[in-house]
């Protein structure tokens, strides 16, 4: 079979290079065989040593340097020139014998979500063995507003790469029963959630309507969230499920 790719998205902090790992742990506890792949160029620090790295391909201080820029202008430059590298990343992920191919992309996700030499990687690597997790930032998750944020965010990113879609609530651990609970009916009741929106804060009566939420709904956004923690391990489980059920119709792989 061929390689299985799945991206990590989400906005700076969400969780996304903890849960990258995290998953190759869970692969491995399980005797599957999962690489991962640095995307950022920027990470400075590591808390482990990835399979892929493209910091090695390219720098952000060189690329600093060379073309006289600061750090977010560097930041861009970079998710640019990993586009132009993308043969050479893929002759070294080509590399790897293994079952799954687990993708931490750039820090900031406007770098990865919003520009096209991301949908060149993915095209790269092959598009129709590509899925992707959202991960759903647990503190911006917990107001209404900042739900919903989250949620576009997520449908935007979606509507973008057009490919088989996991959302997540990460950082579940950090979130106490109460609020899990509110996030989750949100998701499978709309209408709590446009309540509780115009509740917090009157004037978006006016901006917001059912249809939104009713569009949202159907793009996936609010079928399934499934709450994760790279602290505590749970869910990674249910996002193996998930993509095995995209790709080999819920059969689970060789050990
Ligand atoms: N409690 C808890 N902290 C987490 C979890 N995942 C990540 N973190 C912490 O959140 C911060 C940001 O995580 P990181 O993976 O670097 O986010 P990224 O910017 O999306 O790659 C770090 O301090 C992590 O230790 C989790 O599941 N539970
Ligand atoms: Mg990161």
């Amino acid at each position: 079979m061929d390689k299985i790719f799945l991206y990590f998205v989400g906005t700076a902090g969400s969780g996304k290079t903890t849960l990258t790992y995290a998953f190759q742990q869970w692969m491995n506890s399980q005797g599957y065989d999962a690489i991962t792949v640095n995307l950022d160029p920027g990470v400075e620090k590591l808390n482990y040593a990835p399979d892929v790295d493209v910091r090695e391909m390219i720098s952000l201080y060189n690329v600093m340097d060379e073309y006289n820029l600061g750090p977010n202008g560097a930041q861009i430059v970079c998710a640019d020139l990993l586009a132009l590298k993308i043969n050479e990343i893929k002759e070294i992920v080509d590399g790897f014998d293994t079952d799954y191919v687990l993708i931490d992309t750039p820090g900031q996700i406007e770098l990865f979500a919003f520009r096209e030499a991301s949908k060149h990687i993915i095209e790269a690597f092959g598009i129709n063995n590509s899925a992707m997790a959202f991960l759903f930032d647990p503190f911006l998750s917990k107001t209404p507003s900042g739900f919903i944020s989250q949620a576009m965010l997520s449908a935007t990113t979606q509507f973008r790469f057009q490919v088989p879609f996991i959302n997540v609530l990460s950082k579940s651990d950090l979130l106490d029963e109460k609020e899990k609970d509110k996030i989750m009916n949100w998701v499978r009741q709309p209408e709590e959630l446009l309540n509780d929106a115009v509740n917090e804060n009157p004037s978006m009566e006016k901006q917001l309507s059912v249809e939104l939420f009713r569009v949202l709904e159907d793009l996936g956004v609010y079928k399934v969230l499934t709450p994760v923690s790279s602290e505590t391990m749970t869910g990674i489980e249910d996002i193996y499920n998930l993509v095995q059920q995209v790709f080999m119709g819920g059969e689970d792989l060789e050990k």
